[in-house]
């Protein structure tokens, strides 16, 4: 029988009659996997209860299914295989990440509070399986930002990439630059109020994430897009000058003066302050649309930016523009736009050690409008339905970069026409669910991706998630 997962695992069939599910079977799955994958136990704890609540599960009977939960060190990292039978469940992980997919998987075949045979091998294309959110040009709550992380973990996106910084606003509290926050972050575009995550907040989403097999890329934009810096901090600019706060959505027109002693102390406090509160590995400096200065001196400051971030012991990702200065070892470079120069990037793949992230603004950018005239969104790159998000191939979206550099995928949602998070989820849903499937590398099945993304379509109402109702799917 056809299955409605999303995004589709590698093999999965389901077949014969369904069984009820009752709570006593997924406490005692919860308990087997408590001890080797907290998060996984937390998380199918979680859908136990919303089960429950929702009044699906049957009642505890006499013939519940012998269980095992177990690690198998020979799968690959973040694979898992599920068995599941009237009389037995197995649970099979690589690690403890595959555990917790093999929930989120769970989690869907049971949602109706019966299960047929279940029998899936699966794992993921590619390791990094990313979402951005900009919080610069809007701001979002907290809460909100909860929200779409948990819309992140069911479609198992395992990157949550906040952009925190642009010329409307600096949206996180830095170790020693109080007038980040106190002076540059109060605006948003088109004069909305802004807004910005405290220590705390940043730790609490962190965690969120973390619990979630998210791990936080937090993206401080440079030399560009410095506007709110320089707002807080006139002695990081160029002339030095005092500066109004920006709130209209021109890019390219900001930059940090690249030399002074100013500008390095200023970055050496971000990056040690992003760096000290960062359990992952990377910090993202951005690196895009620099577009009034010369190619020689962007590459010398963003070299000079690799050597910081190396020093702080991270990983350093940067926007495609930096591809081709010389940047450390284990540097992922995030591929947006085919306007910017490419032919080079193959060899910089080839020669440099460093990794790629497809995010073609054309497939992977949800804030594009979806067709003319639609009411939110930008056009620049694309109008893309969400079969032009689901009908693509990372390996041949890069010019010339070979398959073995393609670290992942990434869903960009850039912020400049979004203000509520009904506007977010608008343009979010159903592509990230079409962004999910190709950086999962799930089977490509138009028919199947479509008759499951009506199925989620019904459950995204039931959870009062505003989402565009794509013509390409038939939604009854
Ligand atoms: C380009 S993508 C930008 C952003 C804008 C976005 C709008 C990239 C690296 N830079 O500053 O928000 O387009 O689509």
């Amino acid at each position: 029988m056809p299955h409605h997962v999303l995004p589709a695992p590698q093999a999965l069939t389901l077949t014969g009659a369904p069984s009820a599910v009752t709570a006593g079977t997924l406490e005692t799955l919860t308990a087997a996997l408590r001890s080797w994958a907290p998060r996984a136990a937390g998380r199918l704890e979680r859908v136990t209860t919303d089960l429950e609540a929702r009044g699906v599960l049957a009642p505890s009977g006499p013939d519940a299914p012998r269980l095992s939960a177990r690690l198998d060190p020979a799968l690959p990292a973040e694979h898992y295989a599920l068995d599941l039978r009237p009389e037995t469940w197995e649970l099979t992980a690589g690690d403890e990440a595959g555990a917790f997919w093999a929930v989120q998987t769970l989690a869907q075949v049971v949602a109706g509070g019966s299960v047929p045979e279940v029998v899936c091998q699966d794992g993921p294309a590619y390791p990094v399986r990313g979402f951005m959110l900009d919080l610069a040009r809007h701001f979002l709550a907290v809460p909100d930002v909860e929200r779409l992380i948990d819309l992140a973990a069911t479609y198992r996106f395992n990157r949550l990439h906040l952009h925190l910084s642009d010329d409307q606003g600096w949206r996180v509290e830095i170790d020693g630059r109080p007038r980040l926050t106190s002076h540059a972050s109060a605006t948003a575009v088109g004069g909305g109020d802004g807004g910005f995550l405290t220590f705390a907040d940043y730790e609490h989403l962190q965690q969120y994430a973390y619990d979630r097999h998210l791990e936080l890329v937090p993206e401080v934009d440079l030399p560009g897009h410095t506007h709110a810096a320089q707002v807080a901090y006139p002695g990081i600019s160029p002339d030095g000058a005092e500066r109004e706060p920006y709130t209209g959505i021109e890019v390219g027109f900001s930059h940090v003066h690249l030399t002074s002693p100013a500008t390095w102390d200023f970055v050496e406090d971000v990056v040690a302050s992003l760096a000290a509160r960062t359990r992952g590995r990377y910090l993202h400096l951005g690196g895009d649309e620099a577009h009034t200065l010369e190619r020689d001196e962007y590459v010398a400051f963003v070299e000079r930016l690799g050597e910081v971030v190396d020093r702080h012991g991270k990983l350093l990702v940067m926007w495609q523009e930096a591809a081709g200065a010389r940047l450390p070892a284990g540097t992922q470079i995030q591929y947006w736009t085919r306007e910017v120069a490419g032919d080079h990037l193959g060899d910089v793949a080839r020669t440099q050690g460093v990794q790629f992230v497809a995010s073609p603004g054309h497939h992977a950018y949800l804030d594009q409008k979806y067709h003319p005239g639609y009411p939110l969104g930008l056009e620049w790159a694309a109008h893309v339905e969400l079969r032009d998000a689901y009908d693509w191939d990372p390996a041949d979206a890069l010019p010339g970069v070979p398959a073995e550099a393609i670290a992942g995928v990434e869903a960009c949602l850039w912020s400049e026409t979004v203000r509520t998070l009904d506007d977010v989820t608008t343009l979010v849903l159903p592509r990230l669910v079409a962004l999910a499937e190709v950086a999962w590398g799930s089977p490509r099945d138009w028919p199947r991706f479509a008759e499951a993304v009506a199925v989620h379509g019904r459950s995204w109402d039931a959870d009062g998630l505003a989402f565009h109702r794509s013509p390409q799917i038939d939604w009854t």
